[in-house]
């Protein structure tokens, strides 16, 4: 019989459906595999924005985790949202209790429309805490900005702070590079850093305002390809693949912005073409 591969996506509830755990779990099936979700916080949110947050307490974040570790286990864990120091504590300490090697951590800091998803104080413990047990952390441009304590305007600048956020202990570190200023002309850009190469990899620009979505999805995909074990690059390059074809079928919904949308059609042309 075919082995199942789970992937556990730790985040929030985004009510609109484009993004957070919701988005997760979308794309981790539509990687062949089967999502288990542990849910941090609650959001009222739509296309114009997130109107409020109810936070999961930390203890029941702790006990959901124990639920499904104890149980059914995972193959990768893949965070978002994780918005209080309280429940980035209790995720590091069942990674390390039940010693996951796969973990993609997405830092989801500001939601599109702005609303900080993170405290300060979860940040911090994020960084010293979290990252370090991470096989690969996620970053756009602002919350690379963030760790690596330095501003980036280049590609140049994006292979700068990976590395500095690779000496914080993350073994890989791939920064999105959808927030650079220019990528409009030149494509977008995503960098890798596995501590000796800088690999990069280019898509075409899509011109759309409807990107609500496109890390949970991108990270959801690439935890999805490494439960299935494979290596960071092919993982990597398979992750564009899929958000870029989920910005290509996004759908306009409500006044705001849009939200990515995975094609199954597209993905199943992408693998037979391989
Ligand atoms: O895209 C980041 C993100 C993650 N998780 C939740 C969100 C958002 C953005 O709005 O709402 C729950």
């Amino acid at each position: 019989m075919k082995k199942t591969f789970k992937v556990l996506c730790i985040g929030g509830s985004d009510s609109s459906g484009g993004a957070g755990i919701q988005a997760d779990l979308k794309a981790v099936h539509a990687s062949s595999c089967y999502g288990l979700s542990v849910v941090t916080a609650v959001t009222a949110q739509n296309s114009l924005g997130v109107q409020d947050i109810l936070p999961v307490p930390h203890a029941f974040v702790s006990k959901q985790l124990e639920s499904i570790l104890s149980d059914i286990g995972t193959d990768a864990v893949k965070t978002g949202m994780l918005w209080k120091e309280g429940i980035v504590q209790a995720v590091a300490q069942k990674v390390k209790e039940y010693k996951i090697k796969k973990l993609v951590i997405d830092p989801v800091m500001i939601a599109k429309g702005g609303k900080s998803l993170m405290n300060e104080k979860a940040k911090v413990a994020l960084a010293k805490t979290l990252l370090p047990m991470s096989m690969v952390i996620t970053p756009n441009i602002p919350e690379a900005e963030y760790l690596a304590k330095k501003e980036i305007r280049s590609v140049a600048n994006m292979k700068k702070a990976a590395e500095v956020i690779f000496n914080m202990g993350a073994k890989n570190v791939l920064i999105k590079g959808g927030h650079l200023p220019g990528n409009k002309t030149k494509g977008s850009i995503d960098i890798l850093f596995d501590g000796k190469n800088y690999h990069e990899f280019h898509t075409d620009w899509i011109k759309t305002k409807n990107t609500h979505g496109t890390g949970c999805t991108f990270a959801s995909a690439l935890a999805a390809q490494l439960a299935q074990g494979e290596d960071i690059l092919n993982a990597t390059a398979f992750a564009k693949q899929m958000v870029t074809k989920a910005i290509k079928n996004s759908v306009s919904l409500g006044k705001g912005h849009g939200t990515v949308n995975i094609s199954l059609k597209r993905i199943n042309a992408f693998w037979r073409s391989k």
